[in-house]
């Protein structure tokens, strides 16, 4: 049998506040009800999936994080709050690692003030969703889910 195969979800500086200020940016969910659903969700897909999920005010530790626990991920969803639109060494992480990266913001980034409008990891990650509130997460999930198991099954 072989192991359940994981997705990392990193969320970066000051995430660990959602739900609990700014509810018109950032909605009424906190962070423990978002990576819940999201176990919830891998522990319910058909073959499971292992969700794990690190939030982190430092840079460094979610670059630590990419770097030992990426390599035996099968995706990453990343949500880098202010990071997005600075950290290069951010950036040059995901890129190193190789693998499928989902980014995640739950306000709209490109209807905010200019300099939320770039995104420096844009560019390594497949794709983007912004503005879907923590939707964007379950989102980035299913997607991450579907290219697992299309992978495995052109592998039979
Ligand atoms: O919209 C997003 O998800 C962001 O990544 C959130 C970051 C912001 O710097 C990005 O431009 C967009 C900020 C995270 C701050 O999160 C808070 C949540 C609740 C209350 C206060 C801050």
């Amino acid at each position: 049998m072989s192991a359940r195969p994981t997705i990392l979800v990193l969320h970066g500086p000051n995430l660990n506040l959602l739900g609990t200020r700014e509810p018109h940016l950032y909605g009424a969910t906190t962070l423990s009800e978002v990576d819940a659903d999201l176990r919830r969700i891998g522990d319910a897909a058909d073959p499971p999936v292992t969700v794990r999920t690190l939030q982190s005010n430092h840079e460094g530790a979610l670059i630590d994080a990419i770097q030992t626990l990426g390599p035996n991920a099968c995706g990453i969803i990343v949500n880098p709050g202010g990071l997005t639109h600075y950290s290069i060494a951010l950036r040059d992480a995901l890129a190193a690692v190789d693998r499928p990266v989902v980014e995640v913001h739950v306000s709209n980034i490109h209807a905010r003030e200019e300099f939320r409008h770039r995104s420096v990891v844009a560019p390594v990650a497949r794709g983007q969703i912004a503005g879907l509130g923590v939707d964007g997460y379950r989102l980035a999930l299913r997607h991450l889910i579907e290219t697992e198991s299309r992978r495995k099954g052109d592998r039979g």
